[in-house]
């Protein structure tokens, strides 16, 4: 299934790679590293070598318990970034839930906005209604601040293929068109290692929704508590092994911080995926 952008659409014959470039003090794995002009954009090109699809822009931490950064100093970081990665052909796409930002991305040329509260802001439907760019709507139990205090569902793939339905709709009811939406299950925001189990399990029922389904779960916390590795840059080859088994369930873009990585594991598990296919 392809996603559209603004003025192109990612690959559907096979996974889409999404990189991260995070202008932040204090992201969880990276924080810091890409913090100037230069050397985010020295990252995004070795990114956009190693295959990336797509280029992911944050300036805000979404890690558990993080504090939230005023628009001003978010804009800041992100829209020199945004707006050399494009003038130099990348496609980007801005990881932000406030509105001001994505607005200031997209007169820069960003192609997607990538909002962790799921287009909770209709002015952020409106914006990307008018803008005709793609948007990735996440699924989030509470806030940041809040998220990993006390998680709790019911049955949790139900419940966030549920919101993330809700989410669709409503930005469709503002005019955003459904092939422009790409869906993603928020795994580590306000889930407990057992829903971030049961949601990679059921991603095949996301995938039910329609849309392109996008996984990060790249050196996320749920695979050092299974695995035992405090250490995120230590996180690699489970990151890759959870990648391949994201797409084997319908995963169909990855957003991660090993492009090359992650391509191999697509395009092995797809590879796979396939022949089980061609017997049914
Ligand atoms: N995860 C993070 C941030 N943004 N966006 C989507 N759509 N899906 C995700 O899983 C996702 C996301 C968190 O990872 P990272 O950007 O590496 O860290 P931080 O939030 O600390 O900057």
């Amino acid at each position: 299934m392809t996603w559209r952008l603004r003025t192109r659409r990612l690959p559907a014959d096979r996974p889409a790679v999404a990189g991260i470039v995070n202008v932040t003090p204090d992201s969880f794995s990276d924080g810091g590293a890409f913090l100037s002009l230069e050397r985010a954009v020295e990252h995004a090109r070795a990114l956009t070598a190693a295959g990336a699809d797509l280029i992911d822009v944050g300036g805000e931490s979404t890690r558990p318990f993080a504090e939230p950064v005023p628009e001003e100093e978010e804009l800041r970081r992100v829209a020199p970034v945004v707006e050399e990665l494009c003038r130099l052909g990348m496609a980007v796409s801005v990881d932000t839930s406030k509105p001001g930002v994505a607005e200031a991305a997209l007169a820069a040329g960003a192609e997607a906005i990538n909002d962790v509260t799921g287009l909770a802001d209709p002015a952020m439907r409106r914006l990307a209604a008018a803008a005709g760019c793609g948007v990735v709507v996440m699924h989030m139990q509470g806030s940041p601040r809040t998220m990993q205090v006390d998680p709790h569902y019911g049955d949790v793939v139900e419940e966030v293929a549920g919101f993330l339905g809700e989410r669709c709709r409503l930005a469709e009811d503002a005019g955003v068109g459904p092939e422009a939406i790409c869906v993603d299950p928020g795994i580590g925001f306000g889930k407990t290692l057992d829903h971030n189990l049961d949601l990679l399990a059921g991603l095949d029922r996301i995938a039910r929704l329609g849309h392109p389904v996008m996984v990060g779960v790249s050196r996320k916390g749920f695979l050092g508590r299974l695995l035992g590795i405090d250490d995120p840059a230590k996180r690699g080859d489970a990151t890759a092994v959870a990648e391949a088994l994201a797409v084997a369930q319908g995963a169909t873009v990855l957003r991660t911080h090993d492009v090359r990585r992650a391509i191999e594991a697509a395009t092995l598990a797809r590879a796979i995926v396939r022949r089980r296919v061609h017997r049914a």
